[in-house]
Parts: structure tokens; C-alpha cells; sequence
């Protein structure tokens, strides 16, 4: 059945760009089950994104990045063309050409379920965490996890958890009984031989007060990642990500006392991903003013190596990852200035958190989505699509695989475009 939506999905998009016989800038231009256009205006090139799409990107085909800087408009219709210019510094030009491999180097899933119970005012009851872990009468996150990496090539996993969680409804230090179970799922990931961000899903907040700006203090909320860190020090594959909120150069403060105190803890090589407000959203990220707040923040010896930017993005019409229909790629009004800020500034984002609805719409934004970020590969470093783990199948943004046997089935949006291999598993007959 979801090969019977992939060519509805042709059918559609073939309704609306047939007009002329070639594809326009972004339209898509071959995949499977594609009998529209398969080439492309000039200044662009169809290029291979899975199996299920292929879209006309700016540029040649070759894989250099001296393809000329097309100057055609962004390509949704309803997007307006006056997204906000990107702050240019030094010799930056405002529009450098793509510069990606074409390959995302970080894909991923959210495994969600330690952070049940969470509220986006940071309040979070311990007891209503749901381990993803069937030895904790959750779901199977581990063969979920191990199904990701082995048949769809997925190579990250984010692992939200609640802070109030980790250290049992107290500020303090960490709960050892409780981190006993987050530590199951963190090993559980890592054994996959996939990374593993561990994110503390709090909204930059503890039961309605804010970190750093009137509930806990910046050394409390260092004084957490510190004991983390020191836990996972030797531990390569670990990501630390922390989360979201409105006074953006206090936030920063309290961002560079984690850093620092991930960095003193020992763990001097892993990535830590810096959140800004606006709930970390890419299309607010330089406008609302975090980009500039947190591009102060280094590690203690003054660098900014692996210091790399979280955003979200969804795709549904108020960017709330809680509607079935997608209505955006967000192309001209999120990555495009985004991509264009970080590579004049030197730095990279990671969007951590997006997703959509198992639906027609859905799969051609977010194909459309993921096409751009991997042409943009040198400051786009990958995505982690929300969520699978202890959600129900029946969740509008469900990434849950089924399982069956021993074959686990796809979600359409997972099958389609999201999952490095596409197509993979979309089920047993594939
Ligand atoms: C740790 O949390 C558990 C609940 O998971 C609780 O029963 C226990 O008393 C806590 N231990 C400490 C030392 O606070
Ligand atoms: C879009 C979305 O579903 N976001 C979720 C992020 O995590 C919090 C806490 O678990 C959820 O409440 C949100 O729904």
C-alpha cells in the first residue's frame, strides 16, 4: 500500500508541472513511479536525492562546488521572496553556492518516551517517564533503533529525557536508580553503533521557571551536565544537547556554563549542540537573535570545534509538528538564510527535531526538505526526524516502525524520504 501513495503522489505533482517540459528550479524531476518531466530549466540539474525523488537543484552536476549561483526565486508559491537577508561578515558573499556532498553525514530519529510527562514550561513529573525499553514495559526502542540503522541507514538517535527525571523531582545530583534506565537506552543506541544525543527535554526550564533567569541556577543546570558528561566522557559517540528560551544573551550565559562544564568534565571531543529560542526554530534562529548570542559561546580554549547549532523545523502550517498536512519545504523561508548565515559565519547547524504526517503532502515537502539540506551538506549536518519510541502508531507524527515477525514496516514519510536508504523497508514486499 504505500506504493500505491507514492504514485498518487507522482499523479499529483505531475498535475502541476507538466505545463511545460521541463522541470522548474526545485520541482521534482524523476524517482520511481515519475512520469513527469525529467529535466530541468536551465541553471539547474536533476539530481538523484533517493530512489522515490530526484529534484532540480541549482547548478551542474558535477560535484564540485564551483556550480554558478543561480539568482531564480525560491520555489514555493506561497513563500514570500523577501526572507530576511543574511548578516554578511568579512568577505562572505550573500549568496555562495551550494557547497554539500549531497550526503547528510547525520540522519536520526527521536526515540522518545524518558521524556513523557514533560510540559513546554519545563515541568516534567519522574514518574511519568516511559522507559522505550521492553524491560521496562515499554516499546521495543532497541529493536527500533537496531531496525533504523541495519535496514534504513539511519546513523543518529536522539534520546530525550526530563531533567526532573534524571534526578527524581529534585535539583540536585542525578538519581543513580533512574539513571540506571536512561543509561539503558543510551547503551541500547550506542550499541546499534549509531551516536546518541542525549538531550535534556526541559525547554531551558524546571517547572515553569527558567534557568539563569529566576529558577535554577546556571551552576545547577552545569552542575547536571557536568555528571553527565563525566559519565560519558570516554564515550565517543555521544551528542549533548540541551533545549530552548526567551532572554537569548542570558540563555547564552548559561549555554557557555554547560559547554564549560562538559568540557572540564572530560568529555573534550563530542559534540554539543547550542539551542536557541523561539523553541530552536531554524526560521527565527538568526532573526530572534540567537544565531549572534550563541556564536559567543567557545569551548575553554577559546574554539568553537564541535560547537554546532540545534534547530527545529517542522513543516505543518503553524510549525507545530502537530498536523498530518505539511505545507511548507521550508526552503526559502528557513534553510535558505540559514545555510547562507552559517557558511558566512564558518559554523553548522544540526535539525534535530522535524517530521510530519504520514501523508501525501508531507512526503513531497519533506523529500523537498531533505533534498536541500543534503546539497547544503557543508553546514547542514543531517536531521533526526520526531519520533518513534513509545509512541503509539496512531500519533499524527508516527515514525514508528511495526513489527511483524521478523520484518519491521515503515511509516510512508520514513519509507519515502527520511530514511538514508528510502524505500527500504516499506514492508515486507518491497
Ligand atoms: C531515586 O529515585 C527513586 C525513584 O526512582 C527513589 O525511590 C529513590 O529514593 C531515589 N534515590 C535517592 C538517593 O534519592
Ligand atoms: C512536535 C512535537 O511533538 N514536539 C514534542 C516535543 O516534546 C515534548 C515533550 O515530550 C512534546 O510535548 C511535544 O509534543
Amino acid at each position: 500500500m504505500p506504493h500505491g501513495m507514492i504514485y498518487l503522489l507522482a499523479l499529483v505533482a505531475l498535475a502541476t508541472s507538466s505545463v511545460r517540459g521541463q522541470g522548474a528550479l526545485y520541482a521534482q524531476c524523476g524517482g520511481i513511479g515519475w512520469t513527469g518531466a525529467t529535466t530541468c530549466v536551465a541553471g539547474a540539474t536533476c539530481t538523484v536525492s533517493n530512489p522515490y525523488y530526484s529534484q532540480c537543484l541549482p547548478g551542474s552536476a558535477t560535484t564540485t562546488a564551483t556550480t554558478t549561483v543561480v539568482s531564480t526565486p525560491p520555489p514555493s508559491t506561497t513563500a514570500s521572496s523577501t526572507s530576511s537577508a543574511p548578516p554578511t561578515s568579512g568577505t562572505c558573499a550573500p549568496n555562495t553556492p551550494a557547497a554539500g556532498s549531497g550526503t547528510l553525514k547525520l540522519v536520526g530519529v527521536n526515540i522518545s518516551g524518558f521524556d513523557f510527562g514533560c510540559t513546554t514550561d519545563g515541568t516534567c513529573t519522574a514518574s511519568a517517564a516511559y522507559p522505550p525499553l521492553l524491560q521496562y514495559y515499554g516499546k521495543d526502542g532497541q529493536g527500533q533503533m537496531t531496525h533504523f540503522v541495519n535496514d534504513d541507514g539511519y546513523n543518529v538517535f536522539r534520546l530525550p529525557v526530563g531533567w526532573q527525571f534524571l534526578t527524581d523531582n529534585v535539583i540536585g545530583p542525578i538519581n543513580q536508580t533512574n539513571m540506571v534506565e536512561y543509561d539503558a537506552l543510551v547503551q541500547a543506541c550506542l550499541g546499534t553503533g549509531a551516536s546518541c544525543i542525549i538531550d535534556i527535554h526541559n525547554y531551558a526550564r524546571w517547572n515553569g521557571e527558567i534557568i539563569g533567569q529566576g529558577g535554577p541556577t546556571n551552576e545547577q543546570f552545569a552542575a547536571t551536565w557536568s555528571e553527565i558528561a563525566t559519565k560519558y566522557a570516554d564515550t565517543e559517540k555521544v551528542i549533548f544537547g540541551p533545549h530552548d528560551i526567551p532572554d537569548i544573551t542570558l540563555w547564552a550565559g548559561s549555554v557557555q556554563a554547560a559547554v564549560t562544564a562538559i568540557r572540564n568534565a572530560g568529555a573534550t571531543t563530542q559534540m554539543i549542540l547550542l539551542p536557541g529560542s523561539d523553541y530552536a526554530s531554524a526560521q527565527q534562529f538568526i532573526s530572534d537573535g540567537s544565531a549572534a548570542a550563541l556564536s559567543t559561546v567557545t569551548n575553554p580554549d577559546g574554539s568553537f570545534t564541535n560547537l554546532i547549532f540545534d534547530v527545529h523545523k517542522y513543516l505543518d502550517s503553524d510549525n507545530s509538528g502537530t498536523n498530518a498536512e505539511c505545507v511548507t519545504n521550508n526552503i526559502a523561508d528557513a534553510w535558505e538564510p540559514l545555510t547562507q548565515w552559517l557558511r558566512c559565519n564558518g559554523r553548522q547547524a544540526f535539525n534535530t527535531e522535524t517530521g510530519g504526517g504520514n501523508t501525501a503532502s508531507c512526503v513531497t515537502y519533506m523529500c523537498q526538505q531533505i533534498a536541500y539540506q543534503a546539497q547544503n551538506s557543508d553546514v547542514l549536518l543531517g536531521y533526526v526526524g520526531w519520533a518513534a519510541g513509545n509512541f503509539d502508531a496512531s500519533y499524527v507524527l508516527s515514525e514508528l516502525p511495526t513489527e511483524s515477525g521478523t520484518t519491521w514496516t515503515d511509516t510512508e514519510l520514513v519509507a519515502s524520504c527520511m530514511a538514508p536508504i528510502a524505500g527500504a523497508q516499506k514492508g515486507s514486499t518491497s
